[in-house]
């Protein structure tokens, strides 16, 4: 896609910037607020035509409703998720095989006889490289077909094959395709990728309460009310900024004050981590 060079210099992942938490290998950086950082990736890539109907095809959701006896027909479209930048440096170990809609619970049934049924995906993710990415310096891994997959189905590294890209393609994939960053096998390469992630329109509140309430009001709350109104995680991933709880950046925190590595058994919103598992 155009303007891909131009996201780099931007979102820099080389910065000392980046966010480097321990909760994170030492070898790969993670820079979120990538369309705040480069005008380009918000004002080109993230509305790009092409990229616009593509999600709309996957994402949008149509549905009818009756009030009273008059039918109304409603189409929700898709929003920005996160857009961050992954810098996978010389000798990161690779990513597990995962669906990024697992963040949101999302129930997968068998579709691999019946075929791909449309608004089964909430979730959408286009990623594009910094740089030219090889099987030795952490392409991105993909089980083509596994969008069709049942819950009950585990993938397997010898399904994939690599999304080897040159600066200026992308790789677009729906939420439920199995996939994972490759590991970094060279001693001097760094491997940049820029990532938007997209989601159906109404994975959000009714009444938002980010913008309704001043952060200086929030932070006289109880936690308990802070949790409740959304200002807490939940688990996996969802609603973090910089990757932290609303309530925990509010609260100044920084990823450095976090020690927790695995967040498989924990319950974010209530321990209050800043957790994410990638
Ligand atoms: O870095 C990559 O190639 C993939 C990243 C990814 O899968 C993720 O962040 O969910
Ligand atoms: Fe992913």
């Amino acid at each position: 896609m155009e303007g891909t060079r131009s996201a780099y210099p931007h979102s820099n992942p080389h910065s000392n910037e980046t966010k480097q938490g321990l909760m994170f290998p030492p070898e790969t950086r993670r820079c979120t607020r990538l369309i705040g950082r480069s005008q380009t990736v918000r004002e080109e890539l993230m509305v790009d035509q092409r990229l616009t109907e593509v999600l709309n095809y996957f994402l949008c959701k149509t549905t009818k409703n009756w009030y009273s006896q008059k039918q109304h027909t409603y189409t929700t479209y898709p929003i920005l998720s996160i857009s961050l930048s992954m810098d996978v440096r010389a000798g990161a170990a690779g990513q597990r095989l995962h669906r990024d809609d697992k963040n949101y619970h999302v129930d997968h049934r068998d579709q691999t006889a019946s075929g791909y049924a449309r608004e089964s995906d909430v979730e959408m993710a286009v990623l594009f490289p910094g740089v030219q990415t090889t099987k030795e310096n952490g392409a991105t891994l993909v089980i083509p077909g596994s969008h069709l997959w049942g819950d009950d189905r585990a993938p397997t590294y010898e399904e994939c094959t690599y999304a080897t890209m040159m600066p200026g393609e992308a790789l677009v994939f729906l939420g439920s395709t199995y996939h994972a960053g490759g590991t970094n096998a060279t001693t001097d390469q760094n491997r940049p990728m820029h990532g938007l992630f997209f989601v159906r329109g109404v994975t959000r509140t009714e009444e938002n309460q980010y913008y309704t309430y001043p952060p200086e009001e929030v932070a006289k709350w109880s936690k308990e009310a802070k949790v409740r109104a959304g200002f807490g995680l939940s688990n996996p991933n969802i609603g973090f900024v910089d990757l932290m709880s609303p309530m925990d950046w509010a609260d100044g925190k920084k990823l450095e004050d976090f020690d927790c590595m695995d967040n498989d058994a924990m319950d974010c919103q209530l321990e209050s981590k800043g957790v994410y598992e990638f």
